[in-house]
């Protein structure tokens, strides 16, 4: 546990020193005082917290600092995050042992969990399905990766370069064919092959929304005629440093696509970790995994208690 936990502390270092910084250290042992109250507050706010959660934890800081006046800046940080751990309640998705649960196959049908990555360009599909697909592998899993973000040429020479690398099963076609098509016939593998995971990248683009909408619509549309049940897990992958903005798209593809929930990518590269805290807010999506770094083993299951410890500095 102790291993995950500094994974969570190493990849919200930025965050914590952000808050650290803005408020001289006030977590290292200094008493609170007013004016080390109203650093935090702007702390809180800099680091995404939005004004809900800011003013939860403000209070409850400030009411126990009414009881006692000597009260350290350690204590504060484990008030704040106990207050995070409980707005956070709920948060965390259903896993089993760390991996995504199993499908439970009606019966008469067969094939793998099916798993299918969406969001915007960028948000860190193609990277997240690698990584998850190393962390099946490494647990002894059989999976199978499909490119179907097939409208940008890198995209799937991202993830074939990936698979190449990490050892793993891809299914991948040309530029421009259709990812539907593509989608099919990975499934159609993953069946014959018996493989316990298929985990299908697609793409982002947004310029034009509603034809990414109805190509993902066709993509479900061509997986359940194989199975039925599938898609298993629908995640969206949202960037962590983008605060609001992945809100209101997360927003958009929910209504659309009717998601199972989240992966939040790229809390190492931002001060701003308390996005996680908003999203949860606002769309009451469970987050699944959370990315901490760019190494294929840097995604990892989101924990609302090590995440919220890791956020103010704690052990
Ligand atoms: N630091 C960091 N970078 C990430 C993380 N996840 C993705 N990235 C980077 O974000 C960029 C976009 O990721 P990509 O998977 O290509 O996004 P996609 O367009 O949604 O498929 C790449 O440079 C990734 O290496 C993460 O958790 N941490
Ligand atoms: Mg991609």
């Amino acid at each position: 546990m102790f291993g995950l936990f500094k994974k969570f502390k190493d990849g919200l270092s930025k965050t914590f020193t952000a808050i650290g910084d803005k408020t001289r250290g006030l977590f290292g042992g200094r008493k609170i005082d007013a004016a080390s109250l109203d650093e935090l507050e702007e702390a809180l706010y800099t680091a995404d917290f939005g004004v809900e959660t800011t003013e939860e934890i403000l209070a409850e800081i400030k009411t126990a600092y009414r009881k006692d006046p000597e009260l350290k800046g350690r204590r504060a940080a484990e008030i704040g995050a106990n207050v995070l751990t409980r707005v956070l309640t709920g948060s965390e998705a259903e896993l089993r042992d760390g991996l995504p649960v199993p499908a439970a196959l009606p019966a008469g049908e067969t094939g793998p969990t099916v798993i299918i990555m969406i969001g915007v360009n960028g948000s860190g599909k193609t990277t997240t399905t690698a990584k998850l697909a190393w962390l099946l592998k490494q647990r002894g899993k059989s999976v199978l990766v499909a490119a179907a973000d097939t409208f940008r040429a890198a995209a799937v020479e991202q993830l074939k370069s990936w698979a190449t690398r990490l050892d793993i099963e891809i299914v991948a076609s040309h530029t421009g064919a259709d990812s539907a098509a593509l989608a099919f016939d990975a499934l159609q593998a993953a069946k014959s092959r018996g493989h316990d995971y298929l985990i299908i990248d697609t793409a982002g683009r947004l310029h034009t929304k509603s034809n990414l909408m109805e190509e993902l619509a066709k993509i479900r549309r061509v997986l359940q005629k194989l199975q039925p049940s599938a898609p298993h897990h629908s995640w969206l992958v949202v960037d962590g440093s983008l605060g609001s903005n992945s809100i209101e798209q997360a927003r958009v593809f929910h209504k659309n696509f009717g998601l199972t929930g989240l992966v939040v990518t790229k809390l190492d590269g931002t001060s701003r970790g308390g996005a996680v805290v908003g999203i949860w807010r606002e769309l009451k999506l469970p987050i699944a995994y959370v990315g901490l770094g760019e190494q294929p083993d840097d995604l990892q299951p989101f924990e609302a208690d090590n995440y919220a410890r890791a956020v103010f500095g704690l052990e």
